[in-house]
């Protein structure tokens, strides 16, 4: 199983994502993935039946954040070990199917990390609002300025190297996940690719950035991050 042999565990991290589910892990191609883990992050409706009947492992974090779900998604894959661990948002905007765009380079290439760039990917009229879209490259600008490194989004849709997962030590629990991650990577010196993803209209009702309140927490919370990995040089 999984892809060329390689073990490889997907995670969603879903809240209130009962109508989109479904449509997200019947997409995952099942040959190139050993198991899908939902972290429903205290759902009020039936996201965590709905992937339970879809054949996902279905984990419970009841603290809300982003960054919590994935955690309690990584502590989860660490009694399998995997060899790769995929992040995908459960709102049916990436296509799972892509899976294998992200998994190759890792493969065959020997990359440690892969992104999916909406940015550089088709993106379907009014899939990424304005204030994501913009958000992304002034985020993606400064870190080219202070890290010299240059990424073109901080999308959800990306695979890791378990082992390397692991030792960049996540701790952002909210909106900071994607970048912490992607700086993390940086002061690594990770081998680290972007791939062009495709992304559509999401399914169900959006959380962040289609929100007012999660558009000023995730831009806040995004800066804050870049600015705080700047200006504090050792990570642990
Ligand atoms: N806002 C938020 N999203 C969460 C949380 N836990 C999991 N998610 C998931 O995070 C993903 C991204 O949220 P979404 O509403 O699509 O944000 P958008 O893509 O910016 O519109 C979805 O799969 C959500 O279900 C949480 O505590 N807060
Ligand atoms: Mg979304």
């Amino acid at each position: 199983m999984g892809y060329h042999d390689k073990e490889v565990v997907v995670i969603i991290p879903a809240l209130n994502e009962e109508k989109a589910l479904p449509f997200v892990i019947a997409d995952i191609p099942e040959d190139a993935v050993d198991e899908v883990v939902v972290v429903d992050n205290g759902s009020i409706d039936m996201t965590p039946s709905v992937a339970l009947e879809n054949g996902a492992t279905v984990l419970k974090e009841e603290r809300k954040g982003y960054g919590y779900a994935c955690l309690k998604g990584i502590e989860y894959a660490t009694q399998r070990s995997p060899d790769i661990v995929v992040f995908l948002d459960g709102d049916h905007s990436d296509y799972p199917e892509e899976i294998e765009s992200l998994l190759k380079p890792i493969v065959e290439d020997g990359y440690d990390m892969v992104l999916g760039s909406r940015l550089m990917g088709s993106r379907e009229k009014g899939s990424m609002t304005p204030q994501s879209f913009y958000g992304n490259r002034f985020g993606t600008f400064l870190i080219k300025l202070l890290f010299g490194f240059s990424y073109t989004d901080f999308g959800p849709f990306r695979a890791i190297k378990f082992d390397k997962l692991i030792s960049l030590n996540m701790q952002d629990k909210t909106y900071g996940w994607t970048v912490e991650m992607q700086l993390r990577a940086v002061r690594r010196g990770y081998k680290i690719k972007e791939v062009p993803v495709s992304y559509r209209m999401r399914i169900g009702r959006s959380k962040v950035s289609g929100t007012i309140k999660g558009t000023i927490m995730a831009s806040y919370k995004i800066l804050l991050t870049i600015f705080k990995y700047w200006l504090f040089i050792p990570i642990k």
